[in-house]
Parts: C-alpha cells; sequence; structure tokens
C-alpha cells in the first residue's frame, strides 16, 4: 500500500472509523488520499477549514423501503438508496444501480467517484448515486415496471431538474428510465423532461447517450495509445461484461480498426478467435435478455468458459466494463505476462488496488474509471442542455461533443500528473485534476 500523507491519515482513519463495514467505500477514498499528498503539500490550503474531511462526508443519505407485488400476488421487500453526495459544481448527478449487491457502501463507493468524474467533465453537475438490492433478473416486464413505480414513489420528493438528476448503471437501462420517468411525472403533474438521463428520444433523450460510455472510453485510450505513437488498429482487445458499456465500447474499437476477442457475463466469457460478432451479442443482450452462453451455442467456433476469469485470454488492449473490484492482482500479472499494453476501465473501479500497482509498474498505459467512463455521465449533462432549451441535437454533433470532451478529460489528466511530478500517471492525474475543481467550488461558497 502507499503510504499516505501524515495529514491526510487521521481523515481516512476517521472515514473508516465511522463508515464501517463498506469496504468499497474505504477503497475509493483511500486511493483518492494516495493521490492527495502532492496536493496538500503544494498547496496547504486545501486541507484548511476540514475541506476534504467534508468532502468525504455525503451531504444527505435517503434509506427507502420498496414494497412491491410480483406475478404471483406475492408482496416483496427492497431497500432503496440515494446518496446525494456533493452539489457544490451542479445538481447532484449519478446512475441508479439494480443489483442484489447493492448497498450502502457500494452506493457510497460510487456517489464519492461520481463527484470527481463530473468534476473532470468540466460540466456544471454535483455527483450522487442511487440503486436498490433489487435483482431484476428473470423478473417479467410487469414486475420491472411495478418496481420502477414503487422505488419512485419514495425517491420523487427528493428529485428535480435543479436538485438531483439520476440515470442508469447497472440493471438500469431505457426501459427502467422510461418507468421511472412516468411514475415521476404522474407523481408530481409536471412533464419535468431534465429530472432523468437516458431517456429515449421521443420523450427528451439526447442521441448518443446508449453509446456514450462505452464510445467515451474507447475515445480515451485512443488518445493514451497516441502518447506512445499507437492505435487500436489491428490490436487484440477483451471486454469484460456485456451490458450497455462493453457492447459500446466493442463497437467503437471495432471502429477504430481493433479486434474483439472475447467478452463475459457473470456466469462465464466468450472467446471468439474469428473475433467476437457484435450484432450476435446486442441480439442476445438487448433484444432478448439472454445469457452470453447463447453465443457459443450459435457460433461453432467460439467457446464459453464457465469458470474462470476472462483475463487469461491474451490481448494488447483490456477494457472491464462489468463490476468493481472484477480485475484482480492475479488477472493483473497474467496480462502483462500476456504482453497488455493499456486497459481503459469502463466499469467503476473494476481494477483492485493491487492490479492498478502492476500495471502501472510495468510501465502499462492505465486510464482509470473516474475519468475514462466519464462520457456517460458528460453526455447525460449534454442530455440536460437539451432539455433545459427544448432541443434535439443530431448524433454527429452530439459525439462530437463527447468527442470533445473525452480528449479533454484526457489532456486534463495528464497535465495534473506531469504538474505533480508523476507524468503518465492517469490515477493521480484524475484523482487531483477532480478534486481541485471540487474544492475550489466548495471553497468559495463557504461552509457548506
Ligand atoms: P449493465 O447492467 O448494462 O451490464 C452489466 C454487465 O456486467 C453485465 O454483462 C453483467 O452480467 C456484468 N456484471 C454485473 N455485475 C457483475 C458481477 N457482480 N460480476 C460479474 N459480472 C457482472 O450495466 P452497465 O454496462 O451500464 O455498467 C457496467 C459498469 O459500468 C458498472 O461498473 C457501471 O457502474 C459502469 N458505468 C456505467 C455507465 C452507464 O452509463 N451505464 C457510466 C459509467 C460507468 P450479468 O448480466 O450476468 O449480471
Ligand atoms: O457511473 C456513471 O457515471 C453512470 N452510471 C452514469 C451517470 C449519469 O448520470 O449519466
Amino acid at each position: 500500500m502507499v503510504k499516505i500523507d501524515e495529514k491526510l491519515e487521521p481523515i481516512l482513519n476517521e472515514v473508516i472509523r465511522r463508515n464501517a463495514g463498506e469496504p468499497e467505500f474505504h477503497q475509493a477514498v483511500r486511493e483518492v488520499m494516495e493521490s492527495l499528498g502532492r496536493v496538500v503539500a503544494k498547496h496547504p490550503r486545501y486541507a484548511d477549514n476540514a475541506l476534504i474531511e467534508r468532502i468525504c462526508e455525503p451531504e444527505r443519505q435517503i434509506i427507502f423501503r420498496i414494497p412491491w407485488v410480483d406475478d404471483q400476488g406475492q408482496v416483496q421487500i427492497n431497500r432503496g438508496f440515494r446518496v446525494q453526495f456533493n452539489s457544490a459544481l451542479g445538481p447532484y448527478k449519478g446512475g441508479i444501480r439494480f443489483h442484489p449487491s447493492v448497498n450502502v457502501g457500494i452506493i457510497k463507493f460510487l456517489g464519492f467517484e461520481q463527484c470527481f468524474k463530473n468534476a473532470l467533465t468540466g460540466m456544471p453537475i454535483g455527483g450522487g448515486k442511487g440503486g436498490s438490492d433489487f435483482n431484476p433478473r428473470g423478473r417479467s416486464d410487469g414486475e420491472i415496471m411495478r418496481f420502477c413505480q414503487s422505488f419512485m414513489t419514495e425517491l420523487y420528493r427528493h428529485l428535480g431538474e435543479y436538485t438531483d438528476v439520476p440515470a442508469g448503471d447497472i440493471g438500469v437501462g431505457g426501459r427502467e428510465i422510461g418507468y421511472m420517468f412516468g411514475q415521476y411525472k404522474r407523481l408530481t403533474n409536471r412533464y419535468e423532461a431534465g429530472v432523468l438521463t437516458g431517456k429515449a428520444l421521443f420523450y427528451g433523450g439526447s442521441r448518443a447517450r446508449k453509446e456514450a460510455t462505452g464510445y467515451g472510453a474507447t475515445y480515451f485510450v485512443e488518445r493514451m495509445l497516441a502518447t506512445r505513437g499507437l492505435n487500436f488498429e489491428g490490436r487484440k482487445a477483451v471486454v469484460s461484461g456485456s451490458g450497455n458499456v462493453a457492447i459500446y465500447t466493442m463497437e467503437k474499437i471495432l471502429e477504430f480498426g481493433g479486434r474483439i476477442v472475447a467478452c463475459s457475463d457473470s456466469a462465464g466469457y466468450v472467446v471468439d478467435d474469428d473475433g467476437i460478432d457484435l450484432d450476435l451479442v446486442k441480439e442476445i443482450k438487448e433484444v432478448r435478455r439472454g445469457r452470453i452462453a447463447e453465443y457459443a451455442r450459435e457460433r461453432k467456433q467460439a467457446r464459453y468458459v464457465e469458470k474462470g476469469s476472462i483475463w487469461d485470454v491474451p490481448c494488447d488492449v483490456a477494457m472491464p466494463s462489468a463490476t468493481q473490484n472484477e480485475l484482480t492482482g492475479k488477472d493483473a500479472e497474467t496480462l502483462v505476462k500476456n504482453g497488455v499494453i493499456a486497459v481503459g476501465e469502463g466499469a467503476n473501479m473494476p481494477s483492485t488496488p493491487d492490479a492498478v500497482r502492476i500495471f502501472q509498474d510495468a510501465g502499462v498505459l492505465f486510464a482509470p474509471g473516474k475519468a475514462a467512463n466519464a462520457g456517460g455521465v458528460a453526455t447525460s449533462a449534454l442530455e440536460m442542455q437539451q432539455n433545459a432549451s427544448r432541443d434535439s441535437w443530431t448524433f454527429e454533433q452530439t459525439e462530437t461533443r463527447l468527442a470533445t470532451i473525452m480528449r479533454g478529460i484526457h489532456d486534463r489528466c495528464a497535465a495534473t500528473a506531469e504538474e505533480f511530478g508523476a507524468p503518465g500517471d492517469y490515477v493521480l492525474g484524475a484523482n487531483i485534476a477532480g478534486f481541485v475543481r471540487v474544492a475550489e467550488a466548495m471553497d468559495a461558497l463557504g461552509v457548506i
């Protein structure tokens, strides 16, 4: 573990003490603290007025009961969360996750990361995150709708286009956003398009939002490769997951001339040496809502591996795009041994701390999630802009904005890393650049 600056260590210890049993939150805070030592050494005023302590404490945390009736007529209970972390830069902004693993610590880690990610985009959005331990797997459309309605029946009072603007995350896509928007509209009697992002086009959604996280992560990696005179052309890529982020990461890599050799879901991974057929993945995941194992049943040259790690598949570029801590130190060693050049995190915190260290020590280009996957939330902010002006932009216009934003984030991280004496360290660059923007805004607003 990296040593924490002596001014910051007590802050981290206090975060651990008062948020007991939340290892993901501790991990996310620790990583930022590891980077901030260089900032407080250069600019001691950032350690004044309990600024860093305040940044680690969410402004508000909401936990609520979600009762709903399943198709058998049984009453089910889930738990809902919204952590409104920081609104110094704008309304709380961040996704909603439906997954059985969701708990307050996971939502808090995601909300904490979101503050710095959103700051990095340069757009007027604060940080928040929400979700539920509801498991959508195997649920009918009617069950999903009733669940989303019950979720929103409690949450709506805490939202608003100037207050808190959720979007999708794991288990929440266009269908769920539609059901939540419908219930919000009904409860408030307001057609307030800007209260949620990731909407379908016909009721205020933005073109390119669905593609934005994956496309954005690939733009980031392309720019990072270019710093070494490299590109995607002819390169082998492995992308974990097969959800929203993974699918559109694969699409952009293919457009850049790369080849996808493997993708996965939580049950296993598929390897296709002819190159993954993305149309088939989309059909299985987006249309049928099926499992990735179906891919190998329909493509004879492909193989499905039920146990084991997708990171055993040799590649030049690895893009973990499923979930937190999915890529371990052992996986990182394997990837390095197999000659990986670049790793771009599409998911939030998918690499464990020792994995990150192994990549950086081996000189592998490494893009942390809070920078590389910021294209999703940045395009959500573009959706908010379109809603505010009652406008709708073309795909090209929106994607061009996204590409410019991603280049900006890359360059800001690279320049900040250099300024603080760690050239090429995108983790340090992202943490410091994101922190400084949040800190400046908080400082200007007084003790809040
Ligand atoms: P989806 O629900 O669309 O897809 C998630 C994918 O990851 C599925 O293939 C899923 O497999 C797999 N997965 C989920 N949980 C686990 C787990 N515990 N172990 C192994 N695999 C798992 O979600 P997204 O694509 O939207 O999100 C993926 C990641 O990207 C998350 O970390 C999210 O926070 C992050 N992200 C998402 C953004 C967005 O705009 N959607 C923006 C920025 C980051 P299975 O179907 O088997 O569960
Ligand atoms: O992790 C993320 O940045 C998201 N899930 C997207 C958040 C958003 O508000 O678009």
